[in-house]
């Protein structure tokens, strides 16, 4: 069992996405759009083989009011921005295989914790926590952190998100409140923002 379920992190799957509704794995492509040179459809192992594997230790905080923090390996999201190169656009825009989609702001992403994910612990990303691939942005509410990632495209006019047509956000920055700590079990006080304090 991955270290997400075992420690009983919540899983959420807006879509009600099923593990055959994916590509099989070496099929399984993510296409990236906009005004870049790297615009284009791309095999998820061909895709990872131009990144060095990092792992970062952050936070996964859910407006649900629970937050883990977990070894998350994957691409860091500065390390692909080098890849893509030029790029202008205001927005990136996150679709999954199912119909869920979530957009960021272009300030938003500059967190260096910010990671393009398909590890947790050393350990193959499962499924139910968004495998093969998923996005980790630890600076802002969970519903932007898009699973079964298919697309990321740089785009300057906003689209509305699946929660964010549903009331949350639009720009999903974490507020303070108190929330479940999956790695402890206990209930903790956050004061906004990323969650670095515990
Ligand atoms: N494709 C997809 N991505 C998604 C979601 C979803 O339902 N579908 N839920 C979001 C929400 S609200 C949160 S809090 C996190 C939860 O990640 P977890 O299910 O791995 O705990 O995934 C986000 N990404
Ligand atoms: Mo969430």
């Amino acid at each position: 069992m991955g270290y997400l379920k075992n420690i009983k992190c919540p899983i959420f799957n807006a879509e009600g996405l099923k593990p055959k509704d994916l590509p099989p794995i070496e099929e399984y492509f993510i296409e990236i759009g906009g005004n870049t040179d790297k615009a284009g459809k791309y095999l998820l192992k061909d895709f990872l083989s131009n990144f060095e594997k990092r792992v970062v230790n952050c936070r996964l905080t859910s407006v649900s009011r629970f937050s883990v923090r977990a070894n998350w390996g994957g691409v860091l999201w500065s390390d692909f921005m080098k890849w893509v190169g030029d790029v202008t656009y205001k927005y990136v825009y996150f679709e999954s295989y199912g119909k869920y989609a979530t957009v960021v702001e272009k300030e938003d992403m500059s967190n260096e914790r910010i990671l393009i994910c398909n590890e947790v612990e050393g350990e193959p990303l499962e499924f139910a926590y968004g495998g093969p691939i998923r996005m980790v942005i630890p600076n802002l509410w969970g519903y932007k952190s898009c699973k079964w990632l298919k697309r990321i495209f740089f785009i300057d006019e906003y689209i509305v998100g699946f929660w964010e047509s549903r009331g949350y956000d639009d720009r999903g920055l974490i507020e303070p409140c108190v929330l479940l700590d999956v790695n402890t079990g206990n209930f903790k006080k956050i004061k906004g923002g990323e969650v670095l304090e515990f």
